[in-house]
């Protein structure tokens, strides 16, 4: 099976590190979905990274679907989402939350990069800082409650989207969040980086 997209994306790098973490094996192909545009549309017409090409032909999309779909691939013992409903809810709060981050960092993105300077909508852009500001708020409140990944326990997907969220943010905008704000989410995220599947599966 074939993962389409570029690390620098958080959507595939945690994909790439989620079916990694499930020991699902894959080819990664570095297509772009700005730069190479008609090369990902001849794999993907809808030129959204992640895709997943699977064996057979047929292309996902999304990077939780694709998740959902690898860890059912890889069966009950893999499971890097909780099976324990309290634990899940969580787990799934804390995805939600670190994706809302990276959507928030894209649209500023997008708005920077893409969108001509003459155009731009600073009230529209208050409305995102404030949106991607509220969720990593979030995410430090919950972990200065309770740790995440902490001793004998795995990483789960809910980690993965945290730290690739959190380095993408401060890759692309760390103008817009102040790390020291953000302790314990700037602590957790580095931990990650040092792990060896992040370390195999650099941003940049
Ligand atoms: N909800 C999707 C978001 C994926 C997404 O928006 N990816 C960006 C790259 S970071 C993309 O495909 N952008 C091209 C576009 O939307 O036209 C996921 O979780 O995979």
């Amino acid at each position: 099976m074939q993962l389409i997209g570029m690390l620098d994306s958080p959507y595939v790098r945690r994909t790439a590190i989620g079916l990694k973490l499930l020991g699902i094996p894959f080819e990664h192909r570095s297509v772009s979905v700005l730069s190479t545009f008609d090369q990902f549309h001849a794999l993907n017409p809808v030129v959204k990274a992640p895709t997943l090409i699977l064996d057979d032909g047929q292309v996902l999309m999304d990077s939780t679907l694709i998740l959902d779909y690898a860890q059912r691939l890889a069966g009950p013992s893999a499971a890097i989402f909780p099976a324990d409903l309290a634990k899940l809810a969580r787990a799934i709060r804390l995805t939600g939350l670190a994706l809302a981050a990276c959507e928030k960092t894209v649209q500023i993105v997008y708005e920077r990069k893409l969108r001509p300077a003459d155009k731009l909508h600073q009230p529209w852009l208050d409305r995102v800082r404030k949106q991607l500001l509220a969720a990593y708020a979030e995410l430090e409140k919950d972990l200065r409650a309770q740790p995440l990944h902490g001793a004998g326990q795995a990483l789960g997907h809910d980690g993965v989207a945290v730290a690739v969220a959190w380095g993408f943010t401060q890759m692309m905008v760390s103008d817009v969040v102040p790390t020291a704000d953000y302790p314990r989410v700037q602590a957790f995220s580095a931990h990650c980086e040092q792990l060896a599947v992040f370390r195999e599966t650099p941003a940049t």
